[in-house]
């Protein structure tokens, strides 16, 4: 049977997390020769004025308010069977920045279903998803029925926000009694890929119009299983569209491998176990046996 070797993702997703948080800093790209070395020579670094442009922690050690910003600000929302019909205020938390719920069409649309779904926070820095993670309960521990739902700020966990509806989701299916200790770190990896940008190493600058296929990532916890599973902007229809069946393919595929530690080519449906699949949102509305995408 497969097992899975979390410790390869975790410093995978850590890795791709913190290059994330530093990509406002991006590192010298000039060759020896351009910056006036013979081949070989070791360049003599000038540590304090190379310091002086570096701010940490330490530059500030009394506020202790030096951020790295991550490609994109998300918000997590949450529900269980403790928020279904009731009013919850927003998590009062003055510590994060908090932006109003969009009121696009889709969130019209989607009333009924966002009704119980509750918004915990939104950050923008790996500081900020660090407090967070910090600071609330893990998968493991939640209630049966519930959800986390870590999506970029601004799109709804619903199939009718504009970013959603042509989209589909990847989520594979664990039998609780198996992954029980795995679900937290597969749960963390999961998010550190999504707000590490790491899922579709596609351009995010939505300026030149490419931006990554992530919409959000979710887990659920239900009676006997945990799934985990990643929404994506678009779906591939029959015919291959500009790559994009590839594309959808390779967030699968980074998903099982990199993210959850399988190996390729490894079967991972049994007993209450799925494998790593897709299957488009509109597809997932209908009833029936839809045909769906496996890695
Ligand atoms: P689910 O929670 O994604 O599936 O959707 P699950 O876990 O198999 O079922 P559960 O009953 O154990 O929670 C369950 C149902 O919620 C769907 O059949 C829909 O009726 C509704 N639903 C789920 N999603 C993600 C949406 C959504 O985005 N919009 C709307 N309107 N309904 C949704």
């Amino acid at each position: 049977m497969a097992t899975s070797s979390l410790s390869g993702a975790a410093l995978q997703a850590s890795r791709a997390a913190l290059s994330a948080a530093l990509a406002d800093q991006p590192p010298s790209t000039l060759t020896s020769a351009e910056e006036g070395l013979e081949p070989g020579e070791i360049q003599e670094v000038n540590m304090e004025a190379q310091a002086e442009g570096i701010r940490t922690v330490f530059s500030d050690p009394t506020n202790f308010n030096v951020k790295h910003p991550l490609y994109s600000p998300w918000t997590l929302w949450f529900d269980s069977p403790a928020t279904k019909g009731r009013n919850m205020p927003q998590t009062p938390v003055s510590a994060f920045p908090q932006t109003p719920i969009p009121q696009t069409p889709g969130a019209a649309a989607a009333q009924g279903w966002m009704e119980d779904i509750k918004r915990v926070i939104s950050f923008d820095s790996v500081e900020e998803f660090w407090g967070l993670y910090n600071n609330i309960i893990p998968p493991s521990q939640l209630p049966q029925k519930a959800n986390y739902y870590l999506f970029k700020e601004g799109i709804i966990p619903a199939w009718e926000d504009e970013a959603n509806k042509n989209g589909g989701k990847w989520s594979i299916q664990l039998p609780k009694d198996k992954n029980r200790l795995n679900v937290d770190k597969m749960w963390l990896y999961t998010m550190l890929a999504a707000i590490g940008e790491t899922f579709d190493p596609s351009p995010t600058d939505s300026e030149n119009g490419s931006q990554s296929l992530i919409t959000g990532v979710i887990v659920s916890t239900r009676p006997q299983f945990y799934r985990l599973s990643i929404w994506t902007r678009l779906a591939p229809s029959g015919v291959d569209e500009d790559g994009l069946r590839e594309r959808i393919e390779g967030v699968g595929k980074y998903f099982k491998i990199s993210v959850l530690g399988y190996p390729e080519g490894a079967k991972l449906a049994g007993p209450l176990a799925t494998e790593v699949e897709f299957l488009s949102h509109k597809d997932s509305e209908k009833k029936g046996k839809p045909k769906k995408i496996v890695v």
